[in-house]
């Protein structure tokens, strides 16, 4: 079963988005995401120039060799272009044996661990009138568990919170809160530490008094904190008892964790922009965290996540696959299957795509009573519709910046 066509399918529908699809010489294809959210070129770049050219007649079956042959073969390994691009060929390798086998991808991986996936859904509002309100919009939708993102007073637009400029120039796509925008240059968002640690303790207790202690809650700071800052956010939320705390310290010092753990009970995520079993290797080592926050689409593909997850279920560490609607359906879909399959489990982000998008990736997951199945059709369960794929070429998009009162730029 030999490569014999990789192509690489850049399409926006109602965002960017890069897949690879990789073709036999016995007629199956597989598709892979390889979306890096703002640097889309990069990665199609690194696959067309570089990778496409190698895949040409190997054998298909060969996922473990192909991974460990482009990984090591480039010698300037890890970072996120490099493990999107391998991670898009992995699970384009999976699709296809998944499809040779008959089978979905999951009975692949060891067969269906659970009935469903909890999914996690956004809510956001400027107010917590706003808020409350999206929070019963998700429950309607049937979520289970809920991210909670709050305005803070002062600031005119925070991350999680959907803008008004980013609907304009979402072309009124309404996603809860896509933070990249169409547009030449990135937009500026404006950041205060305190202000934001003062707030979001009492939004947590309005939430809790109007939902009750029940209802699985989530929350994200966005690698905006330092370790004492994050320490002091994580004491101030333990009576609000979120299922996770995310990203609160810049991921490049994973060891800032340690602190923060060591004044707080609130359970803590992170690898969102991790790429490597490497990055998580003394977090996971030292139980510095509870959840593995990684995407198939940016961890070097099912083969390396599913490494990652192993190692991490010796500690009592689970999944909460990152799901954003900058993870393609192709990636939502990989994810599924991994999630159904493995032992440790957490919970799976949960975004849903717009009209535009669904019609170009056609896709097999079920979304019942706030449960995520993968569906079992053979393979990933997901075809790409090419023409409709080619009426909507690659927009210029970034994902904003912050700067402080006094002009310094922060982590956003
Ligand atoms: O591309 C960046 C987004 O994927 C990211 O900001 C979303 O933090 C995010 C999340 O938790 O979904
Ligand atoms: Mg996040």
């Amino acid at each position: 079963m030999k490569i014999i066509a990789a192509d690489v399918i850049v399409t926006s529908p109602d965002r960017n988005f890069v897949t690879l699809k990789l073709t036999t010489d016995d007629g199956l294809t597989g598709l892979g995401d390889a979306t890096l959210n703002g640097r889309e070129l990069s990665v199609v770049a690194y696959l067309r120039e570089h990778v496409v050219p190698l895949l040409i007649g190997i054998d298909a079956h060969r996922i473990e060799d192909t991974w460990q042959f482009l990984y090591r073969s480039a010698y300037w390994r890890r970072g996120p272009v490099t493990m999107a691009a391998i991670a898009a060929v992995d699970v384009a390798l999976w699709d296809i044996k998944a499809k040779a086998a008959g089978m979905p991808l999951y009975q692949l991986l060891g067969g269906a661990s659970r009935t469903g996936l909890l999914a996690y859904g956004h809510a956001s509002g400027k107010s917590n009138e706003e808020l409350f309100d999206s929070v019963r919009e998700h429950q309607e939708q049937g979520y289970r568990a809920i991210r909670v993102q709050t305005g803070v007073p002062g600031l005119k637009s925070i991350y999680g919170i959907a803008s008004n400029a980013t609907f304009e120039a979402n072309t009124g796509v309404r996603y809860d809160h896509e933070p990249a925008q169409r547009g030449a240059r990135p937009a500026e968002e404006d950041w205060d530490t305190r202000s934001y640690l003062r707030h979001v303790p009492t939004v947590f207790e309005a939430v809790r008094n109007e939902f009750g202690p029940e209802l699985p809650l989530l929350h994200d700071g966005h690698h905006r904190m330092t370790p004492i800052q994050a320490a002091k956010l994580g004491k101030s939320l333990e009576p609000y008892d979120l299922f996770w705390l995310e990203d609160v310290t810049p991921a490049e010092n994973p060891e800032a964790l340690r602190l923060v753990r060591q004044h707080t009970t609130t359970p803590l995520a992170i690898g969102e922009i991790f790429n490597t079993v490497w990055d998580y290797q003394q977090i996971i080592r030292e139980q510095l965290i509870d959840y593995v926050r990684s995407a198939v689409t940016h961890t070097g593909g099912i083969t390396h996540l599913k490494k990652i997850l192993d190692y991490a279920s010796q500690y009592q560490i689970k999944s909460g696959m990152h799901g954003p609607t900058d993870i393609s359906p192709v990636g939502m879909a990989a994810a599924m299957h991994l999630g159904l399959a493995i032992h440790n489990f957490g919970i799976q982000e949960y975004m849903r795509h717009g009209d535009k998008t669904n019609a170009v990736f056609q896709q097999s997951f079920t979304w019942t009573d706030g449960m995520l199945h993968p569906g079992d059709k053979p393979g990933i369960g997901v075809d790409l519709d090419v023409d409709e794929a080619g009426r909507y070429p690659y927009e210029t998009a970034y994902l904003p910046y912050n700067r402080l009162a006094d002009g310094t730029v922060h982590d956003w």
